[in-house]
């Protein structure tokens, strides 16, 4: 409904692009400027899915169900109420191939890509899923049905080739950006590739309102009434895809799709032609055999690769944890996503939330299942890990996350482009404001990709306007109320309804800040991220060439260690801290109702928050945990700083932020210590191990470890325990869970939250390359 509410208005500022020319030059995802990177596994939310770097791009998908069930629980989407045991992407290049395993009950699923170069179109590529029971006792005879897809997103056609009425052998297209294609699927073999199966076949064409809505379209169209019949077999009936009725009334089919549904008994392997119209010549279809060597060649490639980007056997990781890292890593890199379309946004200058400029975004995601699209601060993280693989490829990304930019310098924090993205997403979380930041991780990326000296200086230049106006509209938007201390826009209004009013732009959502939000606070992680921000400007600018005297001048006055004791450090808490308007003494009570009025119900009491000592402007006590670290975690301490002495024993407290799993998030001596925030509202950054930050403090302890210095031993040794426990758990919780997660219990070290939770879990690839 926020969506039919969105309307057209005078653009206001909020949704007038900014006016430099973009990072990315014209059409520069196409298939003739960037054939290797045209089709990928851009579709994180489906369980295996392909599709072009364009925006209307056709799909490819996978979807199964296990007959034998008896109901028809349909696999396509990765939901975490599917309960499935694992899956993920063990190996992926980000270019050439991935291969991925799938358990779902008894059931194990390989699937595999492998694309090869030719042609205008971006080429050919082929797919190969081999699925098997598992020899578990009672496991059931299985048949399964896996279902291919393609469909179209409002432009192209499709052609089926159908024999013996059901069975589709091949289809052929045409899309704008595609040219003509022609996809195959292959007789369905044995595990050994040669030894043919028998299979029933069914087959829909069938109009859907969008990509958003195929599996409804396949559910909708399951029918029990088809017969499994191998020779010498019992009979069984099916659920076959069989007619549809198309989208109700007055809903514009906008997608065709075509279904290709084989059912046969376990083991069995199938594969999937894709062959570009425009590829004169081919040495062999791109199956069987070939196929199979062209998988080996790959993963061979990725194995080398791998070893000399991150090192891991030469630092004596065993073959188990290799895999492990070889996963993590994976499934960021084939994660990746290419979306298209509008946010939604609300401005100041507008009652109601309009449609932000159209645009693409190649990026990559915290988590297939529960968040598959792009999240600003994540995604600098990401590409901490990405960049080390592929410098080019994070290039790349920043500058789409860049060219998202308004003309006032703001980027959208939450990216919810697309159909299929938005209907993932609740409506009250769908619309984005444009006052509101997140933590300026792209410099952390850019820091990197400059040390690495990774950078092109052409591409650096596009990205300087944008970069300045990203940087001013911190810096004016988020000012503090004394110079050189900032705030975070945009905290939770009606404070009387949480515990602590949340910041989610700052990206640590409930930890604890000033009780009563108000003009007079000053954010210490934000100021920390200006720090860092004007430093890598100052760094970008003279790479350039251009005056950056404004960022020098910025960047000095930020990491002047007085300065910011003078603003943060609390004498009385004995740490850094927030400043605002603040008192320790709240807490929730339930309301207690007036009685009321004769006749009528008496009305739901809710959980109000109680101040029973009246706020005032002071540190914010009660809050040590990840803010109190910033000065620490970007490093602007000085190295004979007492303050870093006096933080290193707050990490190494038990009684404070040290686990054995990595460091919590919050003080286990806080008030707000795993406190809900509302009735329904859990302790979310009040407590548990998040491993992006979890990561700085790794990084920051190896540099103060390798800095002349009183502490010097001590941040050594620290930075050793805790980069042991953190890969530790992360391994085990993977060994035993099968996923990585959002994040993990500072009790018991078990993953919690969502998952599979690739990013920022994944930075564990990163510290045990040593990797800072
Ligand atoms: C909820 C409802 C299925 C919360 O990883 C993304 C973000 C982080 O940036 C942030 O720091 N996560 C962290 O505190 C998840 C945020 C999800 C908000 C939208 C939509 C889910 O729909």
């Amino acid at each position: 409904c926020l969506l039919l509410r969105a309307r057209w208005g005078a653009a206001g500022p909020a949704l007038t692009p900014h006016p430099a020319a973009r990072a990315l030059p014209a059409h520069s995802s196409s298939a003739a400027a960037a054939p290797a990177r045209f089709w990928g596994s851009y579709r994180p939310h489906v369980y295996l899915g392909m599709k072009t770097r364009s925006p209307r791009a056709p799909v490819a998908g996978l979807m199964w169900l296990r007959q034998a069930e008896g109901e028809a629980r349909l696999r396509h989407t990765c939901e975490q109420s599917d309960g499935l045991a694992r899956y993920g992407w063990l190996r992926h290049d980000g270019l050439h191939f991935g291969t991925q395993e799938i358990r779902d009950g008894g059931l194990r699923l390989r699937t595999e890509f492998v694309k090869r170069p030719g042609g205008r179109h971006g080429g050919d590529w082929s797919w190969r899923v081999a699925a098997r029971a598992e020899r578990t006792a009672g496991t059931p005879d299985t048949f399964l049905s896996m279902f291919f897809y393609v469909a179209t997103d409002g432009q192209g056609t499709l052609q089926p080739l159908v024999v013996e009425k059901n069975h589709l052998v091949s289809l052929t297209g045409t899309t704008e950006e595609l040219g003509n294609f022609t996809i195959t699927f292959q007789q369905p073999t044995r595990e050994d590739g040669a030894t043919p199966l028998y299979a029933s076949y069914n087959y829909l064409q069938a109009k859907a309102e969008g990509l958003h809505r195929l599996s409804d379209v396949v559910k909708a169209s399951l029918s029990p009434r088809f017969v499994y019949a191998p020779p010498g077999g019992p009979k069984r009936r099916y659920f076959g895809v069989d007619t549809y009725q198309g989208p109700p009334e007055g809903r514009e089919p906008h997608s065709q799709l075509l279904v290709h549904q084989v059912t046969v008994a376990l083991p069995c392997l199938l594969e999937v032609v894709f062959e570009s119209g425009s590829v004169p010549e081919r040495a062999g279809r791109l199956a069987g055999e070939v196929l199979t060597q062209e998988l080996a060649r790959h993963t061979a490639a990725f194995e080398q690769r791998f070893e000399r980007t991150f090192g891991l056997a030469q630092k004596g990781f065993s073959v188990q944890e290799q895999d492990f890292a070889k996963a993590a890593f994976s499934n960021m890199l084939g994660g990746m996503g290419y979306f298209y379309g509008h946010s939604l946004v609300q401005s100041p200058h507008s009652e109601l939330p309009q449609l932000y400029p159209e645009g693409p975004l190649f990026t990559a995601v915290p988590s297939r299942s529960f968040f598959p699209r792009g999240f600003l601060w994540d995604e600098g993280f990401h590409q901490l890990l990405l960049g080390r693989w592929d410098p080019a490829l994070s290039q790349e990304v920043l500058a789409h996350w860049l060219d998202l930019m308004n003309v006032e310098g703001w980027i959208p924090r939450e990216q919810i482009l697309g159909d299929e993205a938005r209907s993932k997403v609740p409506a009250e979380f769908v619309v984005q404001h444009s006052s509101a930041g997140n933590p300026p991780t792209f410099f952390l990326v850019l820091q990197q990709l400059l040390s690495q000296g990774a950078v092109d200086v052409p591409y650096l230049r596009r990205l300087y306007p944008r970069l300045r106006s990203w940087y001013n509209w911190y810096n004016q938007t988020q000012a503090g109320p004394v110079p050189y201390t900032f705030r975070w826009r945009g905290r939770d209004q009606d404070p009387q309804m949480f515990l602590n009013p949340k910041t989610l732009t700052s990206g640590l959502d409930d930890y604890p800040r000033a009780s009563h939000p108000s003009p007079d606070e000053r954010h210490l992680d934000l100021r920390c991220w200006m720090a860092l921000a004007s430093n890598v400007m100052t760094k970008v600018a003279r790479h350039l060439g251009e005056p950056g005297g404004e960022y020098q001048h910025m960047a000095e006055v930020l990491v002047d260690n007085q300065l910011l004791e003078q603003h943060h450090w609390a004498e009385v808490l004995g740490t850094f801290a927030d400043f605002g308007n603040h008192t320790q003494a709240v807490a929730l009570e339930w309301e207690r109702p007036r009685p009321p009025p004769p006749g009528q119900p008496p009305p739901t009491p809710r959980l109000l928050r109680v101040v029973r000592k009246p706020p005032k402007l002071q540190f914010v006590g009660g809050a040590l945990g990840y803010v109190s670290l910033f000065p620490l975690l970007l490093q602007l301490l000085q190295p004979d700083s007492p303050r870093l002495g006096s933080l290193l024993a707050d990490m190494r407290n038990e009684k404070k932020l040290w686990t054995p799993f990595g460091l919590r998030s919050l003080s286990r001596s806080s008030p707000f210590y795993l406190k809900y925030n509302t009735e329904h509202d859990p302790p979310y950054w009040r407590g548990s191990i998040w491993i992006n930050v979890n990561y700085l403090a790794v990084q920051a302890l190896h540099h103060y470890s390798r800095q002349e210095g009183p502490f010097r031993q001590e941040a050594a040794a620290l930075y050793q325990e805790l980069r042991a426990n953190l890969i530790h758990n992360i391994f085990r919780q993977y060994k035993e869970s099968g996923y990585l997660w959002e994040q993990y219990n500072d009790s018991t070290g078990k993953g919690q939250g969502c998952y599979p939770f690739t990013g920022w879990s994944a930075l564990v690839v990163l510290m045990m390359a040593e990797e800072y």
